[in-house]
């Protein structure tokens, strides 16, 4: 195998797709993604994951954290944006910059210029975690994108557009990609469908999937 990624096809795929009016992929942006990681973990030792309650009782099967100036929480309450960890009464850890500077750049690849993002999602899937079809409209303002690097396992987001019925256009993710999405689909319903296991034979040890979403939130 010539590519140490064993990644094929990656020469017959452009680097950048357009999924949906102002959607863009842009494969391998975030790749390598070893020093991401690293941040994770460090992010996640002073702000641990947790699998947050929802409004109506149920847990997710998504385990999350955050870093930044605001963090998205959700509880018996609902869902808002707060400025210290629940858990624990801290604020936040501090945004790398590292983070920033990927969101910023890859916004503005994508035409979103002066992207400021003050809140990181950081999302963790195992094996048979999934995310329901939502949109994110809990953000000040709505003329700002977002950007999702992910990490890891692959994923197939779902992508339902205006309204949350009807068949989504299915994106396969892998390690390193970048989604930004803004303007006319801002407010587009999406999901996560189920993470699979990874086939032994391509798998080099990876277990679960990060994603992270820069937002702003105020
Ligand atoms: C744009 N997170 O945290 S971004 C969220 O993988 C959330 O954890 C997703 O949705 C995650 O609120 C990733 C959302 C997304 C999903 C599918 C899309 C954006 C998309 C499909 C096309 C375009
Ligand atoms: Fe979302």
């Amino acid at each position: 195998m010539s590519d140490p990624n064993g990644d094929l096809f990656a020469a017959a795929e452009p680097a950048t797709m357009l999924i949906a009016p102002q959607v863009t992929l842009l494969r391998r942006r975030a790749a390598p993604t070893e020093p991401l990681r690293a941040e994770i973990l460090g992010i996640a030792a002073l702000a641990p994951f947790r699998q947050l309650q929802t409004r109506s009782g149920g847990q997710m099967s998504v385990a999350m954290t955050n870093c930044g100036a605001f963090g998205w929480h959700s509880d018996a309450r609902g869902y808002r944006y707060v400025d210290r960890d629940p858990e624990s009464g801290r604020p936040w850890p501090a945004m790398p910059e590292l983070f920033r500077i990927l969101a910023q750049s890859a916004a503005s690849e994508a035409g979103f210029a002066n992207f400021d993002p003050d809140a990181c999602l950081v999302n963790r899937y195992a094996v048979g975690a999934q995310m329901g079809a939502h949109r994110d409209h809990d953000e000040h303002d709505m003329k700002q994108p977002i950007v999702s690097v992910s990490i890891g396992l692959p994923a197939v987001f779902l992508w339902y557009g205006e309204k949350r019925s009807g068949r989504p256009i299915r994106v396969p993710v892998r390690d390193g990609d970048v989604i930004v999405w803004g303007g006319v689909s801002r407010a587009g319903y999406h999901g996560v469908r189920r993470i699979e296991a990874p086939d032994a034979a391509a798998n080099q040890g990876e277990s679960l999937r990060y994603n992270l979403t820069f937002r702003r939130a105020r």
